[in-house]
């Protein structure tokens, strides 16, 4: 018998510290306390009201990353931890032709689905390397994973309640709640054009399983390319908008300076601020981890992943000389535009020492990296990666 309802026990964490990163080392670390959550294996804990958690490195030694393992990050405490999936409905409602309600069973068996594979990355994600610090979760590489969606078009749902001619935006809001009454409720929009451009998916499954609770089980709004905060968990009504959405986690929240790569300066903040929105083009390193000591003549595989907002990897530059000399590495097998995309590279390093490594991507726009970069929020990073390697 199907179990119709899902529920993870107490949000406990019995964390235990396994490593703390005191020492000063150039490269920041992703370590600190380790914890276990439900359907979750080791993360890496952030904050436990709500849950965020981030995944270990070495996770990302593969294309795809694990549910038990993908990260974590939730705005309000009062957050989903039993549902009836039988009475289950997403709603929607709004300035449609005829309003839906539809079961898990409806969404699996009256639409076409879909699959994709897509990189959700946090907005702030990295935020731990922003100089100097800005408040928020100190996130290291972790706020992110790339795993294969399957659900529903947007489109097709839109499509079968049908749009009044007057339909500007959509809003898309989860089950979880403030802690109290004052607390804005987590929803987020899309303007008709975006919802409607066959690419953004409402998920029912993550990896071939169900969602899992934290990630935001039963459906989570897959917006590919654009950054996570849009990624509506817990997902259970969809509002087609007459007019614009100017809710708070849209108007107040997740906004960047407008420019390219939301760049400005601490002491001269920006007053021109818009909603964050595509993800820039990043490659980061996985292999070696920060603080590792290799041996010399001592062949080792360097490796890490980059993604853009789905134009597309084009190539990953490496240096071993503090970006004095740059040359290209090998890229892994193109998994789909909104896939990240795996490079490595062999190396032997021949001399003793300390060894300075950046690495850079280049996306099918001509779109590159920024040398510098920063903003009050510590979003959307995309600084060219280094990396500290002591060679004995
Ligand atoms: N309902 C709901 N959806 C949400 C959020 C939230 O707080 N509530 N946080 C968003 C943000 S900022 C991120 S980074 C992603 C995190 O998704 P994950 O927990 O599956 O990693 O969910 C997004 N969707
Ligand atoms: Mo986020």
């Amino acid at each position: 018998m199907k179990i119709a309802i899902k529920l993870i026990g107490l949000i406990m964490s019995i964390g235990f510290i396994v490593s703390c990163n005191n020492k000063e080392s150039k490269t920041p670390v992703n370590k600190g306390t380790i914890v276990r959550f439900p359907e979750k294996s080791d993360m890496l804990l952030l904050t436990d009201r709500p849950p965020q958690l981030e995944t270990p490195l070495r996770v990302f030694r593969q294309d795809i990353t694990p549910n038990e393992s993908f990260f974590v990050r939730w705005h309000l405490s009062g957050i989903l931890t039993r549902i009836d999936i039988d009475t289950f409905r997403l709603e929607i409602i709004g300035d449609v032709k005829k309003k839906l309600s539809l079961s898990m069973n409806d969404l699996k068996s009256k639409f076409k689905p879909v699959t994709m594979i897509a990189v959700a990355q946090c907005a702030g994600n990295s935020r731990k390397l922003y100089k100097p610090q800005v408040p928020g979760g100190q996130w290291m590489n972790g706020a992110m994973g790339n795993a294969k969606w399957t659900g529903v078009n947007v489109k097709d749902i839109l499509e079968m309640a049908g749009l009044k001619d007057d339909a500007v935006d959509i809003s898309f809001d989860g089950l979880d709640d403030g802690p109290l009454p004052g607390v804005p409720d987590f929803v987020k929009s899309l303007d008709i054009a975006h919802a409607m451009n066959g690419e953004v998916i409402i998920a029912y499954q993550m990896n071939g399983q169900d969602i899992p609770m934290l990630n935001g089980y039963p459906l989570k709004l897959i917006v590919p390319g654009w950054y996570a905060t849009y990624w509506v968990g817990a997902l259970h009504r969809i509002e087609v908008l007459d007019h614009h959405f100017d809710g708070f986690w849209m108007k107040k929240a997740y906004l960047i300076p407008n420019n390219p790569v939301a760049n400005e300066s601490p002491k001269e903040l920006s007053k021109d601020l818009v909603p964050i929105k595509k993800m820039s083009v990043r490659s980061i390193f996985v292999e070696p981890e920060p603080d590792t000591v290799l041996k010399h003549g001592k062949t080792i595989l360097v490796e890490g992943l980059a993604f853009d907002y789905g134009a597309g990897i084009k190539k990953v530059e490496l240096s071993l000389d503090s970006g004095a000399t740059w040359f290209p590495v090998k890229l892994n097998d193109d998994l789909g535009k909104y896939s990240w995309r795996r490079w490595q590279y062999n190396w032997t390093p021949e001399k003793k020492g300390l060894y300075h490594l950046k690495v850079k991507a280049m996306n099918n726009d001509g779109i590159g990296q920024s040398t510098a970069q920063w903003n009050r929020s510590g979003y959307q990073r995309n600084v060219i990666e280094e990396l500290d390697v002591e060679v004995e």
